[in-house]
C-alpha cells in the first residue's frame, strides 16, 4: 500500500507538510536531519559552512510526510555566494509551515543566535520551535541554562516559541544497536530525534502525503554525488580551503562493453578551488590528497547508486568563484 493511501491511526487526521531547519552555520542542522530521515541527505561536515543549498529529506510515518528542509547556515555575508545562501533561507523560512530554529547546546548564546532569532520575530504566521542541538556534549545544569536563555530571548524579542526541544543527533547512534534504524525511521516517539518528529508533526497542515513512499529525497543524483566528492575534500582542510572547494559532476555514464552482471558507471567530476596556490593543497605530495578523496567518497557513492563506480576527478581554478557572479552561475548558485 503506498503512503498515499495508507491510513493515519484511528481519529487523526493525516498531516503532511514542511519543515525547515535554520541556524547559525555548523549548529548540527544537516546531521539532525540525516537523523530525522534514518540516512545520509545532506552532507556535513566540523567546518561552518558546509551546506550551501537547501536539502530536502522526508520522514515518512503512518500519521504524517514530514518534508525536512535543511538551509544553508545563516551568517554575515562576506562574498556574493555568502549573500546568495542567505537569501536562500529567508525565502525558505517563508515558505514553510514550521521553523525548527538550531541552537547548539555546548555554546552560549551569540551574536548570530540573536540575529537570526530578531529575524524570525518578525515572522508572525509560522509555528517555531527551539531546538536545542548536541546535547551529548554538556551536562544537566548547562543545557537547563541554555533551554533558560532560549526562553528568554524569545521574551525579549516576542517570539513564543511552540516548544523548546534539547536533542542530540549522534547519542541515539551510540546507544542503539548496529543495525537499528529505529531511530532514523522518525517514529514515533523514537529516541530524542522520534520525539522531536512527534512535536513537529501536530504543526503540520492536514493533507495527504506530498511525495510517493520511500523517497527520502528529492535531490538529483547528480546533485548528491558532487556533495559527496565535496565532503570528502572538506575533511582534513583548514582556514578559507573549505569555502573554496566547489564541485560540478560533468558526467555520469554507465562503461561500453561490461557483462551485465559486472556494471560500471563513469564518473567525471571537476573539483574547483578559487587560487591556483590553492591546487597543491587539494591535490597533495604525488596526487596522494586527491587520491584519497576519490577512493573515500567513491565507497559513499557507490552505497548511494548500488553499482561499481569509476570516479574521474579533475582539479580546476575557478578565479575567487565566490564573488563572481558569473562563475557562481556556472557552478549551479
Ligand atoms: N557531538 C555532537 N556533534 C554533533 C551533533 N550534531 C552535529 N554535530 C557535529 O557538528 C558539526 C556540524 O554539523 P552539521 O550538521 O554539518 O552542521 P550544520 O548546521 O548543517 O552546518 P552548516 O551546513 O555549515 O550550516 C559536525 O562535525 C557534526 O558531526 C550532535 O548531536 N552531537
Ligand atoms: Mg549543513
Amino acid at each position: 500500500m503506498s503512503a498515499l493511501s495508507s491510513p493515519a491511526p484511528a481519529g487523526e487526521p493525516h498531516r503532511a507538510g514542511f519543515a525547515c531547519f535554520v541556524g547559525r552555520p555548523n549548529a548540527g542542522k544537516s546531521t539532525l536531519t540525516n537523523a530525522l530521515v534514518g540516512t545520509k541527505v545532506a552532507i556535513t561536515s566540523t567546518r561552518p559552512q558546509t551546506t550551501r543549498h537547501t536539502v530536502r529529506g522526508i520522514v515518512h510515518r503512518p500519521d504524517a510526510q514530514l518534508v525536512l528542509v535543511d538551509t544553508p547556515g545563516l551568517h554575515k555575508p562576506r562574498t556574493l555566494l555568502g549573500e546568495r545562501l542567505n537569501d536562500v533561507v529567508r525565502t525558505t523560512w517563508a515558505e514553510v509551515d514550521v521553523i525548527g530554529f538550531c541552537l547548539p547546546a555546548d555554546q552560549k548564546l551569540g551574536p548570530g543566535d540573536r540575529f537570526i532569532a530578531g529575524e524570525l520575530a518578525g515572522i508572525k504566521k509560522t509555528p517555531k520551535v527551539a531546538i536545542v542541538t548536541k546535547t551529548d556534549l554538556v551536562d544537566s545544569q548547562q543545557l537547563a541554562e541554555q533551554l533558560i536563555a532560549i526562553d528568554r530571548l524569545g521574551t525579549e524579542l516576542g517570539i513564543e516559541w511552540a516548544e523548546i526541544i534539547p536533542v542530540s543527533a549522534v547519542a541515539a547512534e551510540k546507544g542503539a544497536g548496529r543495525g537499528s534504524s529505529a531511530e532514523g525511521s522518525g517514529g514515533r516517539g523514537a529516541g530524542q530525534t522520534g520525539l522531536l518528529a512527534d512535536l513537529l508533526v501536530p504543526l503540520l497542515p492536514e493533507g495527504p502525503a506530498l511525495y510517493p513512499e520511500g523517497d527520502l529525497t528529492d535531490e538529483p543524483e547528480q546533485v548528491m554525488v558532487a556533495e559527496l566528492i565535496r565532503e570528502a575534500a572538506l575533511e582534513g582542510v583548514r582556514d578559507e580551503l573549505p569555502h573554496s572547494i566547489a564541485v560540478v559532476v560533468e558526467e555520469m555514464l554507465p562503461r561500453e562493453d561490461r557483462p551485465a552482471d559486472r556494471p560500471l558507471l563513469d564518473i567525471h567530476a571537476n573539483v574547483y578551488i578559487e587560487r591556483p596556490s590553492q591546487k597543491g593543497i587539494i591535490i597533495g605530495p604525488k596526487g596522494a590528497r586527491l587520491k584519497e578523496v576519490g577512493s573515500k567518497s567513491r565507497k559513499h557513492i557507490e552505497a548511494l547508486l548500488g553499482t561499481p563506480v569509476f570516479l574521474d576527478l579533475h582539479v580546476k581554478v575557478a578565479k575567487d568563484w565566490q564573488r563572481d557572479p558569473k562563475q557562481l552561475r556556472k557552478l549551479g548558485f
